[in-house]
């Protein structure tokens, strides 16, 4: 009963609205164009199922969350901020944002950092991680609404909570992981089962 345990928390679909602050500013550049509802997402790439809906929306789709103030204007998730916060004063506890930028960099990156600002505040920002593979971040949880998390570690260190999201709701057997269904659901729990 040593050990810290280490959480790494997603930021899109887990912490900020991607999929709702998407689909909200796309509706509004691209008013006469169609469009996926929440329910009807399948699959973690948005842009991959507008280009099935029509080949030149997948461009489109992109043109959103390439945008300034795509990601800083993103609503939080109900009860995100919260536990997270909460987590990050339990005893033997850290917490980690664990986020892959857009390789468009010129503003995701800084509106994330902002984002953790506004929502958490300054001394909250020592605890972010940006990077484009999280199987080289070690922890003890990863939480996170991407099904398939690869990268060039074969054996991250993490057990994957999968967090529900539109795009991973209808998954079955497909997805081995534990869930975590939202932010209501019992993360305590699941904490408490990787504390040795
Ligand atoms: P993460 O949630 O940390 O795995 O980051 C994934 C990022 O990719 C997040 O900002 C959402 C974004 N994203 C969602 N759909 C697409 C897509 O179709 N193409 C690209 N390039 N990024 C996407």
């Amino acid at each position: 009963k040593k050990k810290r345990l280490r959480v790494l928390v997603d930021m899109d679909g887990v912490l900020a609205d991607f999929e709702g602050g998407f689909l909200k500013k796309y509706r509004a550049r691209y008013p006469d164009e169609p469009y996926i509802s929440l329910e009807e997402r399948r699959g973690f790439w948005v842009s991959s199922q507008y280009g099935q809906l029509r080949s030149d929306l997948s461009d489109k789709a992109i043109s959103i969350w390439e945008s300034k103030d795509f990601f800083l204007e993103l609503e939080p998730l109900p009860g995100g901020v919260e536990a997270v916060k909460e987590m990050a004063k339990m005893d033997n506890t850290d917490v980690f944002i664990c986020t892959s930028p857009i390789k468009s960099y010129n503003h995701c990156p800084y509106e994330k950092y902002a984002w953790v600002e506004r929502h958490f505040g300054h001394d909250f920002l020592d605890q972010v991680i940006l990077t484009r593979d999280k199987t080289l971040v070690c922890g003890d949880i990863l939480i996170d609404d991407k099904p398939d998390i690869l990268g060039e570690n074969t054996l991250p260190s993490w057990e994957h909570i999968l967090f529900t999201a539109c795009h991973n709701q209808h998954l079955g057997e497909s997805c081995p992981q534990r869930r975590l269904l939202s932010w209501e659901d019992d993360w305590r729990a699941i904490l408490d089962s990787k504390r040795k």
